[in-house]
């Protein structure tokens, strides 16, 4: 693939957009190859996936404003359908994915963050959503998204005045959950980049994930995204099925099984091996 690169670190993949010349913008290239990236995964051997930018830079500074320009309006819809429908992918993709922002995430950028289960980013990263100041609305899900994540009224400032924000507020008002900065020694010097700082705590997150009962992390996504969408009734009744079908699982009774042991003996403890069954 041109612009989609992925890499495997035992149980955890990583995603990366790399069109670092244009800031890792979506064309329909990124875009499908992105789609192929998401099918590739193999679900046996990877529990948790990175997505995030090429470069220091940028991880993605929208959709690409060139090829949108001449758009037709059919066009512009099947542009906005081919977006749309890697974002749902990425969104009910069954493992969690951690955006690792490292830096503008702007437009299509802020919204395939948003696409994805948990956002953290590097001290330089900047969110906004500036399409009414380029004559059109957010077109990948960033009037559904941001205002479920953030709520109506700061999603509808953030819209309406097209005004990016830095990491510091994008954390404040719940965006990202962490922001990370570059490691200086104490002579002044850079011993590791906010970025590498960013992808060793996404790593490290993913990492920690990947270690916990996996198909009890995919229910719980579920139980998470569709209950979101429906009212409190139906949304316990997702989570007592999802609930109920840990219960055929191996890895149900290995991880009961080890506290259970650990309470008779503690010297029994030991880290749980789950086998994704
Ligand atoms: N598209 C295409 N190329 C881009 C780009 C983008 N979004 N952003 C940057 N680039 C390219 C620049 O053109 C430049 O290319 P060369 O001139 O070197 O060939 C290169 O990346 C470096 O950019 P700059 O020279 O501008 O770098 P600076 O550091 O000076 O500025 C910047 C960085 C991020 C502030 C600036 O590049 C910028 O403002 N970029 C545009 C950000 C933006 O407005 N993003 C939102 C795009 S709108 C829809 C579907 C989708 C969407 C809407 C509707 N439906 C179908 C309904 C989505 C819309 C968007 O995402």
């Amino acid at each position: 693939m041109e612009f989609v690169k992925y890499e495997q670190k035992d149980m955890v993949g990583i995603i990366t957009i790399d069109r670092e010349k244009a800031l890792n913008a979506l064309n329909s290239q990124v875009l499908d190859e992105l789609g192929e990236t998401f099918d590739a995964v193999d679900l046996n051997t990877t529990r948790c996936l990175i997505l995030t930018g090429a470069g220091e830079k940028s991880f993605v500074a929208g959709a690409d404003i060139g090829e949108m320009s001449t758009l037709t309006k059919a066009e512009g819809t099947a542009f906005g359908k081919k977006g749309n429908d890697v974002f749902l992918k990425i969104e009910s993709f069954p493992i969690p994915v951690i955006a690792a922002v490292n830096g503008f995430a702007l437009g299509g950028g802020c919204e395939i963050s948003m696409s994805c289960d948990i956002r953290i980013c590097s001290d330089n990263a900047m969110f906004g959503q500036p399409e009414v100041g380029l004559g059109i609305t957010p077109g990948f899900g960033g009037t559904q998204r941001l205002a479920r994540l953030i709520g109506a009224g700061m999603a509808k400032q953030m819209i309406y005045t097209a005004r990016n924000i830095k990491a510091d507020e994008a954390k404040r008002i719940g965006l990202v959950n962490e922001v990370y900065s570059a490691t200086v020694d104490e002579a002044g010097n850079v011993t590791a980049t906010a970025k590498e700082n960013l992808m060793a705590a996404a790593l490290k997150m993913a990492s920690g994930i990947a270690a916990q009962a996996p198909i009890a992390v995919r229910n719980c996504k579920k139980a998470i995204n569709e209950g979101l969408q429906v009212d409190i009734e139906k949304a316990v009744a997702i989570e007592e099925d999802l609930f109920g079908a840990c219960f055929e699982t191996e890895d149900q009774r290995a991880g009961m099984g080890n506290f259970l042991k650990k309470k008779d003996d503690p010297t029994k403890v030991k880290v749980v091996e789950f086998k994704n069954a």
